[in-house]
């Protein structure tokens, strides 16, 4: 099939392969970021960019695209590292690959809740450094984590499938979101719909975040709206870093004023913030390298999904995963 499409990483062997069989494409076989001056021309001569949440593409890289550029799939579901307006406004269409990595982010958000409540990485830390002198009743306890409330902050795929899983831990199910989900989502998961995230904060005993990031929800956990949680509660973030506010919640955190916090994702990255690193090494934080959706069978079927995308838009049809500025929520240029 004709078009040059250009892959920004490494992605699965299978996933290379399928697009070697399928397309006339140029894959980048260092496993490290494009430059930006790379980036740059990639889009200048592509057809189909595919690029990856380490791709900034802001308008000032979009207007530096050449006149074949249809179709950015970007290989990720989240798409806040790509400026829809100013793609919009080119008649550049944005694909994204939801759906498939919705069972691995909601596992890894149970799992990252009970390794933090239940001290599994200190508990494998003191196995490997052979520190295990024996039992004693008040050894490693952690915190129960049935019969707790949890709040969740966007019940879109993501969410409902925490909330499924939550469900069978025996806790309770809280959500916000602007507006109240369907009753089909609603009613087998018993959910409570409430309007002010405010409200939500200060009666849940784990909140746990699975909104995009958008300028709307850029700081929606501010440092106001941290203070408002209990202070043994713990906070759990596998979507976007910017969407809390990190250096309050590193304080708030250093000063005990929360119970703890899971993240998977950062305000900077690689380089995050080494005050988290310390929180980490006292128990007050669980830290992840952004790996969410980090398994074999979800990566190639997030491929799978990107080539769909590709191969429907050189076919001249309408990819079926778009992703409109508007429905993501986006009203303003990304800063
Ligand atoms: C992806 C993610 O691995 O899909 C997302 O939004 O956050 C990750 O799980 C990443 O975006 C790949 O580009």
């Amino acid at each position: 099939m004709a078009g040059t499409v250009i892959v920004t990483r490494r992605l699965p062997a299978p996933v290379e392969e399928r697009m070697r069989q399928l397309f006339d494409v140029r894959l980048n076989t260092a496993d490290v970021p494009m430059t930006q001056a790379e980036l740059v021309n990639a889009m200048r001569t592509a057809r189909v960019l595919v690029p990856t949440i380490t791709d900034r593409i802001d308008a000032a890289v979009l207007a530096q695209a050449g006149p074949d550029l249809g179709l950015v799939a970007n290989f990720g579901n989240g798409v806040d590292h790509i400026d829809l307006n100013a793609a919009a406004a080119r008649r550049i269409a944005v694909t994204n690959t939801p759906g498939v990595l919705t069972e691995d982010t909601a596992d890894m958000t149970m799992a990252m809740i009970l390794a933090l409540r239940r001290r599994i990485p200190e508990g494998v830390k003191v196995m490997e450094e052979g520190r295990f002198h024996g039992w004693s009743p008040t050894w490693m306890m952690g915190h129960r984590v049935s019969g707790r409330r949890i709040g969740i902050v966007g019940l879109g795929r993501i969410g409902a499938a925490v909330a499924r899983r939550a469900r069978a831990f025996g806790m309770s199910v809280h959500y916000h979101a602007p507006r109240p989900a369907a009753a089909s989502v609603v009613e087998p998961l018993e959910a409570t719909y409430w309007a002010s995230l405010d409200q939500m904060l200060a009666n849940m005993d784990i909140v746990s975040i699975h909104c995009p990031q958008t300028p709307a929800t850029y700081h929606l956990l501010s440092a106001r709206r941290l203070a408002l949680m209990r202070p043994e509660a713990v906070l759990v973030n596998i979507a976007r870093g910017d969407i809390v506010d990190e250096a309050a919640l590193i304080e708030r955190l250093a000063a005990g004023l929360l119970g703890g916090a899971a993240l998977d994702v950062y305000t900077r990255v690689p380089a995050v913030d080494s005050r988290l690193q310390a929180l980490a090494r006292e128990g007050k934080a669980l830290l992840l390298p952004h790996m969410g959706s980090a398994t074999v069978e979800g990566r190639i079927d997030m491929g799978e999904k990107v080539i769909i995308n590709i191969r429907t838009f050189l076919d001249g049809h309408r990819p079926p995963d778009l992703v409109l500025a508007h429905h993501a929520g986006v009203h303003r240029k990304l800063t």
